[in-house]
């Protein structure tokens, strides 16, 4: 496996950073996670872009242009021969001294790593997931906005400490006021009288790429979709219930906090939206071997 590390492709076991990188010291970093399906890198502009607005909002500068990472990421694919798989792109505030101040941090560093990819079971996709609600919420945007992504993940580590003590693969995180905000890994969304309910990115979300597209291919459909707060309530009476993310794809949730939600089994637009979004994965993407 070959690692790009600022502008060189290193073997694995070579691709080191310094312990004075401050995304190692502090978290203080961004990054991007990316499928490869079919030869093709998907939405890879759309992740390259959120890239750059959340180091945006952390006042980081990439050393490299949008295009050039994009240029990057493609070849990084390509000198490791994969098909399908699954890309991490970071971009650290870089090595610096042991105080706080990114002024001291003046290289970012860049790694983009290809890899294969792991995924849930095909179970969870044909019977559905079982998730809780965890006590921890998550990250009010006032003081560390969801919109960016940010290597400073403990918010969501410790939603999934908590879910794995469920025994569930996913959990919902609820915002300061009790919101339903996202899962600690994907967005979410419910489905009442045939609408489509995602929360508003303001409560505090990712603006998701998979939520994005979920939306596009559900307007195609003739289903109407609307961002609005919601509760549990709202959760555990909804007609149908999915979690949209790069790994996940559009997973069904067939249980809440032990509600079933619907008929306990996937609901029909879920299944609708899953298929078109199979479909989709196929046709779209920058390819990587022209
Ligand atoms: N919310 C959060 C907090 C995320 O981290 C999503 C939503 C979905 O966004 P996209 O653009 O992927 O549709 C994410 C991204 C993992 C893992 O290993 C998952 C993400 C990021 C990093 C690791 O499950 N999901």
């Amino acid at each position: 496996m070959l690692i790009y590390l600022n502008g060189k492709f290193v073997p694995k076991e070579e691709a080191k950073i310094s312990v004075f990188d401050h995304g190692f010291l502090y978290g203080d970093g961004v990054f991007e996670g990316i499928r490869i399906y079919n030869r093709r890198v998907f939405k890879l502009r759309e992740h390259i872009k959120r890239l750059f607005d959340s180091a945006k909002a952390i006042a980081l500068q990439p050393p490299l242009t949008e295009e050039e990472l994009v240029e990057a990421t493609l070849e990084t694919v390509r000198v490791n021969n994969l098909t399908e798989g699954y890309i991490r792109v970071v971009i650290s505030r870089g090595e610096g001294d042991l105080g706080l101040d990114p002024r001291k941090c003046p290289n970012p560093n860049v790694v983009i790593i290809a890899d294969r990819i792991e995924i849930y079971p095909p179970e969870v996709y044909k019977r559905g997931m079982k998730i809780v609600t965890v006590s921890v919420r998550r990250n009010s945007p006032q003081a560390l906005n969801p919109n960016i992504k940010s290597l400073n993940y403990l918010n969501n580590i410790l939603a999934k400490i908590e879910a794995n003590r469920a025994n569930v693969p996913e959990a919902i995180m609820l915002s300061i006021d009790g919101y339903v905000a996202e899962a600690t890994g994907d967005n979410i969304f419910i489905v009442k009288n045939k609408t489509l309910i995602t929360p508003p990115l303001y409560l505090g979300a990712l603006p998701g790429i998979t939520r994005q597209i979920a939306k596009e291919l559900a307007e195609k459909r003739g289903i109407p979709t609307e961002e609005k707060p919601f509760t549990l309530y709202e959760v555990y009476t909804a007609d149908e219930c999915f979690l949209t993310g790069t790994a996940a794809e559009i997973v069904p949730v067939v249980e809440v906090d032990g509600r079933k939600i619907g008929k306990g089994v996937p609901g029909e637009i879920t299944l609708l939206l899953m298929e078109d979004f199979h479909n989709y994965v196929k046709q779209e993407g920058e390819e990587v071997y022209k």
